[in-house]
């Protein structure tokens, strides 16, 4: 369908507020307490990622975009026939530009299915490529991935002029912020959803130097404090909650032995806050964490490990020259 903006954009998914409610019932009744990492992501909270990518110590986004810009090429000519390009959460495209380019000059002409839950983000920045690459057409749709592959092969597969095999782009290491269960199943789930000759280019960030990751994390100019914080505006404005951002801290740290970094936010003080939705209060003692992230870090061999687990071949490891990240092509086993 044709949507308000002119624009080829397939349904529309706004998230539920009674699911948001009773997750974060579920996380703050728990004895250790929790929010999900996703809940991260409204309109100010995706504003201040982008911010956090722009931080110098924020390595991920740049490196993630120098090997692109470097082995996009490579990567294009693995694609070998014409493809089709679906991003899973692709936010607003900004490194996968670069990638069209190089795929725009081997075919001419290039199909684009940004894959995103926030419809917002993903109408503004398919209104900005098709006006920045005439021969690239988006189609957007702000779906969960496994619906919103299913739409895209759907919409490949009934036009005879969209090419069939598909090139997957789930970029920026959000694959990080799954624990291997979760890991495992999204793969698993690409997996089902590929034929043998689709190619699929994951983000990993890799294990390093604690003090990198920390300092990532940390960032002088409390961008990602800000964004940690804001989990708690949001539920004070989505939910009526009454927390008090200042009664509470940023903390984030590498968690060595789980490969991961965590980050919590830390209550100042012995506290009560209520939240209308849920209909509760909420007890916080001086010094208790609500765990608000994973970022797990993975080495080679855990990442190829984990892609025959799901039954994917990695085809080839794009690592930058400090090996501090890896663009992995993968496909499924013949
Ligand atoms: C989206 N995701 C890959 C980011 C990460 O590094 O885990 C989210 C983030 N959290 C704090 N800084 C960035």
């Amino acid at each position: 369908m044709t949507g308000r903006h002119g624009i080829h954009e397939i349904n529309k998914s706004e998230l539920q507020v009674s699911e948001f409610a009773s997750d974060v019932e579920a996380g703050l009744s728990s004895s250790r307490k929790s929010l999900k990492s996703k809940y991260f992501y409204d309109k100010t909270g995706s504003y201040l990622f982008e911010q956090i990518c722009l931080q110098p110590e924020y390595y991920v986004t740049r490196l993630e975009a120098d090997i692109l810009m470097e082995r996009s090429l490579d990567i294009a000519d693995a694609c070998q026939d014409q493809v089709s390009v679906i991003e899973l959460g692709s936010g607003n495209s900004c490194k996968t530009r670069i990638l069209f380019r190089h795929i725009l000059e081997r075919q001419g002409s290039l199909y684009y299915f940004p894959i995103d839950v926030s419809h917002s983000i993903l109408i503004e920045s398919v209104q900005k490529l098709s006006s920045d690459f005439p021969n690239l057409y988006p189609v957007a749709i702000s779906s969960d991935y496994a619906a919103g592959i299913d739409q895209a092969t759907d919409f490949i597969t009934k036009r005879y002029h969209v090419p069939c095999r598909k090139l997957v782009l789930f970029l920026g290491s959000s694959i990080g912020n799954f624990d291997l269960y979760e890991a495992r199943s999204f793969l698993n789930m690409l997996t089902e959803k590929m034929e043998k000759t689709d190619l699929l280019l994951i983000g990993f960030d890799l294990q390093k130097k604690p003090n990198v990751l920390n300092t990532a994390y940390n960032d002088q100019a409390g961008m990602t404090a800000r964004f940690n914080l804001n989990m708690l505006s949001r539920i004070n404005t989505e939910l009526g909650g009454e927390f008090d951002t200042k009664k509470f801290e940023h903390h984030a740290f590498y968690n060595e032995d789980m490969k991961r970094v965590e980050m919590h936010l830390i209550s100042t003080t012995d506290q009560q806050v209520y939240i209308k939705s849920i209909g509760k209060s909420f007890n916080f003692g001086e010094g208790e964490s609500i765990h608000t992230e994973n970022s797990y870090k993975y080495s080679l061999e855990q990442i190829r490990d984990l892609a025959d687990y799901c039954g994917l071949e990695v085809k080839t490891n794009l690592v930058d020259e400090k090996k501090w990240f890896n663009l992995a092509l993968l496909s499924p086993m013949g």
